[in-house]
Formats: C-alpha cells, sequence, structure tokens
C-alpha cells in the first residue's frame, strides 16, 4: 500500500470542488450530515471516492490516512475482505423483505453473548433511533416524563435530546435548535458530565416524574472524556435509588472500548444499552438491547409502540456478523490498545517537541486530542480548548495526508488496518501539523 500523497494543499483537487460544487446544487450544504461540511474548521471537504484499509482515495487520487472511519463504525478499517464478502453474499438474495430473517437472530445472539445486560435487541436503522427508542420504553414502563442527559454528550438527533443546559446546573433544558419547541426540551435536564452532585440534586427536585438517566458512559462528543472514578457507579445508584432506568448510549463504546463495551471496561450495568456504528461494519444499524422484562415491554410484546421498514436489514445484519465475529477472535483488543497507544505517545511527544498545550485523552481505540494543557472533564473544560489551533492542525494534517474530523470535539478512531507504517506516518505528518498550530 503507497504512503498518502505527501505534501497536498488544503484546497480539495478540482474534481473534489466541482464535485462538491455540484452537491451543493441538490444537497443541503453539499453534505449528507452537517459535520462532514467543514464548517467547524474552514475549507472544502475532499470528495471521497473509496477505502482501502486505513486510507481514504478521493476523487483527485489523493490518499489519506484515515483518523474518521465513518465517525466509529470501520473498527476494522475501509472494505475489510470479509464484511465486503458478507454484504455482497447477502445482496445476491435481495436486499430488504420486511419479514423476519435469521441474520437478525444471528446478530442478535452475538450481542447478548458479548453484553450480559442483554437478553433482547430490537434493531433499527440509526444510533438516533436506538436511543429514541429506548428513551420511549424508559418513559413507557416508568409512565414518567423526565429524562436527564449530560452536557457535551450527543445521542443523535431527537427532539428531546437536542436541548441545551437552562440557567444554573442541571435546570431544565432549552432547544439546541431552531424546530425543537421549548415544551419538547423542557422534559429534559441536562447536568454536567463527571457531576454526581448535581446529579443527585437533579434527581432529589425530580424523583417522581425522571424515567431515565441516559450517558455516554465514554462520552465521545466533546472529544474523548472518560468518566470519572465512581462516576458511572453513582449513576447506577442514583437511577436505582429513584426507579429511574439508566440507559448507557454505547453507540460508540460498544463493542469498541471493549468487546462488552464500557460496562464490561467500567463494571456497571445499565438497564438498557443502545448500541450502533461497530455492530453494522458501517451499515446502517442501530439496536436497543437490555433484559427480556424490559424489552419485551416493546411492541408487539408489550405497549410501547416502535418500528423500522429497514429494521434488521438482511447487508445490514450480514455486515455486523462479519464484523463481529472479526472482533471475537483472541488478541484483538489487545491489538487495538497497542495502534492506539502508539498513536498517543507520538502524538503527545511531537506536540510537546513544538512546545504546544495539548493533551491526548484516550480510552482504547479512540483518541482525542486537546489543544490545551490538560485533558478535560467536562464539556466546559473541553470547549475551552484552542479551536484555532486545532483548526491550523486540521489542515496542515489533512494536506499532509492524514484525515481528522473537521471539529475539536471528535474522536481519532483507530482501527485494525492502522499498521505501524500508517501510525508511524502519521505522526510525521503531525508534526507539521503542530508547527502550522504553533504559528498562530
Ligand atoms: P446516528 O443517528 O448518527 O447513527 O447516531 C447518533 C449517535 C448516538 N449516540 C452517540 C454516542 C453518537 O456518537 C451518535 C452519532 N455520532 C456522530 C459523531 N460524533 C455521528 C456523525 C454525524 O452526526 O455525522
Amino acid at each position: 500500500m503507497s504512503d498518502p500523497t505527501p505534501s497536498q494543499s488544503t484546497t480539495p483537487g478540482p474534481r473534489s470542488q466541482a464535485a462538491f460544487a455540484e452537491a451543493r446544487t441538490v444537497l443541503p450544504g453539499g453534505v449528507s450530515s452537517p459535520v462532514r461540511a467543514f464548517r467547524a474548521v474552514g475549507g472544502q471537504p475532499p470528495v471521497i471516492a473509496r477505502g482501502e484499509g486505513p486510507y481514504l482515495i478521493d476523487v483527485d487520487g489523493r490518499r489519506y490516512i484515515d483518523y474518521v472511519c465513518a465517525y466509529g463504525p470501520l473498527i476494522l478499517g475501509h472494505a475489510p475482505p470479509g464484511v465486503v464478502a458478507a454484504i455482497t453474499d447477502a445482496a445476491a438474495g435481495g436486499t430488504a423483505y420486511g419479514a423476519p430473517t435469521e441474520r437478525e437472530t444471528e446478530l442478535g445472539r452475538r450481542i447478548a453473548r458479548a453484553v450480559p445486560s442483554i437478553e433482547r435487541v430490537r434493531f433499527v436503522s440509526s444510533g438516533t433511533e436506538a436511543t429514541m427508542t429506548a428513551i420511549r420504553l424508559a418513559r413507557g414502563i416508568t409512565g414518567r416524563a423526565k429524562l436527564l442527559k449530560f452536557a457535551g454528550c450527543y445521542h443523535g438527533h431527537s427532539d428531546g435530546l437536542l436541548a441545551k443546559a437552562g440557567s444554573g446546573v442541571a435546570t431544565l433544558a432549552l432547544p439546541d435548535t431552531a424546530g425543537v419547541p421549548a415544551a419538547y426540551a423542557a422534559e429534559t435536564i441536562v447536568a454536567p458530565f463527571n457531576d454526581l452532585g448535581a446529579v443527585r440534586a437533579a434527581a432529589e427536585r425530580h424523583a417522581g416524574d425522571l424515567a431515565a438517566i441516559i450517558v455516554e458512559p465514554v462520552a465521545a462528543n466533546m472529544g474523548v472524556v472518560p468518566p470519572a472514578p465512581g462516576f458511572l457507579a453513582g449513576l447506577r445508584e442514583v437511577a436505582s435509588d429513584i426507579g429511574a432506568l439508566l440507559i448507557f448510549d454505547e453507540v460508540i463504546s460498544g463493542f469498541r472500548v471493549a468487546h462488552g463495551g464500557a460496562q464490561q471496561l467500567y463494571g456497571v450495568t445499565p438497564d438498557l444499552t443502545c448500541l450502533g456504528k461497530v455492530i453494522g461494519g458501517g451499515m446502517p444499524v442501530g439496536a436497543v438491547g437490555g433484559p427480556a422484562a424490559l424489552m419485551d415491554q416493546l411492541a408487539p410484546e408489550g405497549p410501547v409502540y416502535q418500528a423500522g421498514t429497514l429494521s434488521g436489514n438482511p447487508l445490514a445484519m450480514a455486515a455486523g456478523i462479519a464484523t463481529l465475529d472479526a472482533l471475537a477472535a483472541p488478541g484483538v483488543y489487545a491489538s487495538l490498545e497497542a495502534r492506539a497507544a502508539r498513536l498517543a505517545l507520538g502524538l503527545r511527544t511531537a506536540a510537546a517537541e513544538a512546545g504546544l498545550p495539548y493533551a491526548v485523552s484516550r480510552v482504547g481505540s479512540i483518541l482525542t486530542g486537546f489543544f490545551r494543557p490538560d485533558p478535560p472533564s467536562d464539556y466546559d473544560q473541553a470547549a475551552a480548548c484552542d479551536r484555532d489551533a486545532f483548526g491550523r492542525f486540521f489542515h496542515a494534517a489533512l494536506a499532509g495526508g492524514v484525515n481528522v474530523a473537521p471539529s475539536p470535539f471528535e474522536a481519532m478512531f483507530v482501527s485494525l488496518a492502522h499498521d505501524d507504517d500508517a501510525i508511524d506516518r502519521t505522526i510525521e505528518v503531525a508534526r507539521a501539523g503542530f508547527a502550522a498550530a504553533a504559528r498562530g
């Protein structure tokens, strides 16, 4: 595999520019999801033609070592042969049936085997649907309305979750976007991540009306921020004390930070688990899982309605089965850990050589480098990082052939395809990135 094209301009190639201009004539912002539009860093995104292992190749033939990995699903890298073959094989039999298939049971079994708290799984087509379903299930089971979430944690774009903290700590939330009525947001309480005191205060104030606490057990949407010691166990205790359900949104951390997810890594068991990304191997999949007593409250077994035309899609199930089977092999997570640790050390060393305040926060094979002296423990601290320095780093890295997410609040995803050569090349390119960041 050849190296990424060296000394690239941050201006996309001519074909990318033309393709993106064309995209903007029919897609709002030229994208299907906002973060891809480079608004946080400026400039235009390269338009991608294909992926290979740790690489993306754009329509101008430029190669990038990729740490976006589709924002998490591609833990095996791009176009892993086993996953491609599984999808191809499934597609030969059709693309969807709207009827039960054995593949859904097969993937459900693999998830239940890996995550002991999950006895039943309901498949959906995105992480947003997974968290939306889990919250509706919690409200249906408890008969309560309110939800507690954490500032900086992202759980998809359903109305009640696009809420930002109101005035004061852990108060009723306000809409965080146009289009969400204040009444919807008011059912959500937003507390600072890693702040158990705020959670206990909110639980006291809303005990009788709190249906669920939802958390990313490893926050990865404010950049990677691990739970403080005792934080998750504290959430477990509070939720149990007030009869609310504890929902772990493991859409990123599931099958990523350990085969059994963050609940295995930290030894805390939620009532419901939301999954996505890795379990679909890059195909559209989300899932909600939990004990039968809770999950069987979902239609058609129970009173909580939920549905989806393409839920359990055979191609997506095939991709998920192939991915989880590859991840079940001995030594996989140790290998992911070693690759990510090599990258983190190299980034820290290069940033120190550039004399930059830079803190790497890593859990397993996800990491974020914050342009600030020490790793943040909540959103306010993460938001205080030097975003301009990140922007200069981002563009210099892209020019050097390294693709990270165009936002300081995303993770870098390391896959099994990121070998030592790719990582060492990344660190070399990062030196130019840090030099650019320092020039600011
Ligand atoms: P989707 O609906 O995008 O499949 O999943 C929503 C979601 C739920 N929970 C967590 C913890 C998530 O990180 C996400 C989505 N993650 C973002 C990236 N941080 C997806 C990228 C995008 O929005 O384009």
